[in-house]
């Protein structure tokens, strides 16, 4: 089945940003449960927007959070230093995101991940900047987890985020990418596939039309798991039907539990 990574406690959100700032526990939690309610099935912390407060927003997040959580947390980062504090404070095993083929990057993080038992988010980016061409996002995935492997990250604890552009600046942006993901697990048939599904619309009206029609399509091609919002009524349905109409969903169950509870309308 699909797995759903909450995206909602991230301080680029205003929200958030004034309840961390403020250390408002209580908004914070209220937030998570209703993720976890929802169907998440990793809630993930990013804290990176209040410049030079990093670390410690990180920390009073987690400390918020874990005591709370009955999903594993996703640790969100790009900077190793953080995800490496942040790993030695959680007690459930974490889904760690992320890292990149970028120099400094996979330097840091490769030895700080050898040995470990965790969930690894991979980011299709390199020194280079953003892929072009769908062979070459299947480049930058052998890649890493060619690089994973060595260090003993099992290819199905990768996750493999091809990095969605937006459809508006090239119409071709969609087929790269799907196209991209068909290759992947044509290569590795036990990697999972996510990422955020917000910029294949930036740039045009009516956006979730869009990215629910598009995390369909997604899906079909292999994707397997997304960051996203779970509150978000809507694009959870979509995904739910589209696991079952996908083969995913034994005897239609979940998709009657979702109608049952409300979750799913048409
Ligand atoms: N890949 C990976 N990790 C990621 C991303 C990704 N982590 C961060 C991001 N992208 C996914 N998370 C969010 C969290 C919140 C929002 C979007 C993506 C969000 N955005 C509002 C908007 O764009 O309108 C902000 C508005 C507000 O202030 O509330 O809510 O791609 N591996």
């Amino acid at each position: 089945m699909f797995e759903v990574i909450g995206e909602r406690i991230n301080t680029s959100r205003k929200k958030v940003q004034a309840a961390v700032a403020e250390r408002d526990a209580d908004y914070i939690v209220d937030d998570v449960k209703q993720q976890l309610a929802a169907g998440a099935d990793y809630i993930d912390v990013n804290a990176g927007a209040r410049i030079g407060h990093e670390t410690e927003d990180m920390q009073w997040l987690i400390d918020t959070i874990q005591p709370i959580a009955t999903v594993p947390l996703c640790l969100d980062s790009p900077d190793p230093a953080v995800l490496e504090m942040a790993f030695q404070m959680v007690e459930a095993e974490p889904m760690i995101n992320s890292i990149s083929l970028e120099t400094d990057r996979l330097g840091a993080m490769l030895p700080f991940l050898e040995g470990k038992a965790c969930k690894v988010i991979a980011l299709c980016m390199d020194d280079a900047g953003m892929p072009a061409s769908s062979d070459d996002i299947i480049g930058r995935a052998v890649k890493l987890v060619e690089e994973l492997n060595r260090v003993g990250i099992k290819t199905e604890s990768i996750y493999i985020d091809p990095l969605v552009q937006p459809i508006s600046t090239d119409s071709n942006k969609g087929v790269m990418v799907l196209d991209a993901v068909r290759g992947i697990k044509k290569n590795f048939p036990e990697v999972h596939i996510t990422g955020g599904l917000s910029n294949i619309s930036y740039g045009l009206p009516q956006r979730r039309i869009i990215n629910r029609t598009f995390v369909g399509l997604m899906m079909d091609a292999g994707m397997d798991s997304a960051i996203i919002d779970p509150l978000d009524q809507a694009i959870m349905a979509t995904i739910k039907t589209a696991d079952m109409l996908l083969g995913h969903d034994n005897f239609c169950g979940g998709y009657l539990k979702g109608v049952r509870s409300g979750a799913i309308k048409s």
